[in-house]
């Protein structure tokens, strides 16, 4: 058995397990990263694609948005294609905040890259992860198998990036962790493909077909989402069928604007809202999709995960400082109003984009209206552009007493 020590263990290296490595190493604060997966697996996993400006102005601080300043697309606006009219909002107008277009992939493999030059810990391969939480306090223990061998790490915290999916959440026991859940009637198949994007800006389509998403990784590859039925398999959605579907949602008199080419990654993605409230349990803190999970179609899963460990790294210098802890017990205190604003905007967003199942019933209705809104009345897409930007989360309420109790 090998066994050694380190401040924090850190699950999972996605981007909020990497980055968290990365600012508590800029503020002197040691850990090791485990991760379940390969090197080459987790800098090949097409993820998500756009990033706020919060977030990239977090990257460029950190220094490690030297490459995303390279080669990230900088958008002011977006375009919305509703049964086939189109109505462009322009964001930046609207917010004075651009969004920036640049793969997860391409972001993981510049943390993996800056964490390794700074000579940080990080285990790929890693299996069998266990923790080991003492309900009285003290070291955790993280056991796994690395490198083939059984190794046992004490730790003062464990932040646990894992992924939805993952070990840490499921380590915490169910009283402490009452969790806040919905699901949808609709999943995602994505699709990326060598092929020029549809248009500058993205183009969200609410068809009565369902919706669609043209983005873009590249001026030469791009990123296509179709609404499908939960229960759809892959082999249902043979590359023709796809082009096809694609091109009814986002025609616009006869023209799509869309280019075929190889479709170079296809896959599947359920709908779905989660929020493990708090946080915490004890010295486990959750950052990321291990925490919390929105509808992709408001594009804030990875920033949320970025602002995340921005506070927590904070709340872990500070301890390791002072030896205060009050910022990280107050961690889920402070990241809860924003996390529930953007887990609002994302549910509102499916709603309003997303074909329903009954299109008679009276919630088509209201997207109907909500849709009408937010193309005739100026306030209506200011509001719409500042959640887009996440804007509005700054005015979320984090540290602000409650007028009311719930
Ligand atoms: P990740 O990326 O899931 O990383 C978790 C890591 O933990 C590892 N792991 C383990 N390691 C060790 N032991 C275990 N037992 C483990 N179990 C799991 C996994 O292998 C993995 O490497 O979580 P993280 O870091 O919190 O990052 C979150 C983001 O990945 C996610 O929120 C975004 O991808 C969401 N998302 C989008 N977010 C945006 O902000 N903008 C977007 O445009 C956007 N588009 C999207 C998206 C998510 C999508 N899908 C696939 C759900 C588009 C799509 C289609
Ligand atoms: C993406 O490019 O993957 C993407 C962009 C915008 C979204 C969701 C996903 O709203």
């Amino acid at each position: 058995m090998n066994r050694l020590r380190t401040p924090i263990a850190i699950i999972g290296a996605g981007p909020a397990g990497l980055l968290l490595s990365h600012l508590l190493h800029q503020q002197g604060v040691d850990s090791l990263v485990l991760e379940r997966r390969s090197r080459p697996y987790v800098e090949r996993r097409v993820r998500a694609g756009l990033l706020e400006h919060t977030t990239v102005e977090l990257l460029r601080r950190a220094g490690l948005a030297g490459r995303l300043d390279r080669e990230a697309l900088r958008h002011e606006g977006l375009e919305l294609r509703i049964n086939g009219a189109r109505h462009h909002l322009p964001v930046t107008e609207l917010t004075g905040l651009s969004t920036y277009v640049y793969g997860q992939q391409e972001l993981v493999k510049d943390l993996i890259q800056a964490r390794q030059e700074a000579g940080g810990r990080l285990w790929f391969d890693t299996d069998d992860v266990t923790l080991e939480i003492p309900d009285g306090g003290g070291p955790c223990t993280v056991r796994c198998t690395a490198q083939g061998q059984p190794t046992e790490i004490t730790c003062d915290f464990i932040a646990g990036c894992d992924g939805f999916h993952g070990i840490s959440r499921r380590s915490m026991p169910a009283t402490a962790q009452p969790a806040f859940e919905r699901s949808y009637p609709s999943a995602w198949l994505g699709i990326l493909a060598a092929a020029p994007p549809v248009a500058h800006e993205l183009v969200y389509a609410a068809h009565e077909r369902g919706f669609a998403l043209a983005s873009m990784r590249s001026p030469h590859v791009s990123r296509l989402y179709l609404q499908i039925d939960p229960d759809d398999e892959l082999e249902q959605w043979p590359d023709d069928r796809i082009w096809k579907e694609l091109r009814a949602r986002l025609d616009v008199d006869g023209e799509a604007g869309l280019t075929e080419g190889p479709v170079l990654e296809k896959s599947l993605v359920p709908l779905r809202s989660y929020v493990s409230e708090p946080m915490q349990h004890k010295r486990l803190f959750l950052a990321g999709d291990a925490a919390h999970i929105v509808p992709p179609t408001a594009a804030k899963g990875l920033n949320l995960a970025v602002e995340d460990v921005q506070v927590l790294s904070e709340a872990f210098a500070a301890f390791y400082g002072s030896g205060q802890d009050t910022l990280l017990e107050g961690y889920s205190q402070r990241r809860l109003p924003s996390i529930w604003e953007a887990e609002d905007f994302s549910d509102w967003m499916a709603h309003l984009l997303h074909r329903l199942p009954d299109a008679q019933a009276y919630g088509a209705r209201l997207q109907r209206a909500r849709l009408d809104a937010l193309v005739n009345s100026p306030t209506a897409a200011r509001q719409f552009a500042e959640r887009y930007v996440g804007l509005s989360r700054s005015f979320a309420g984090a540290g602000k007493e409650r007028a009311w109790q719930s």
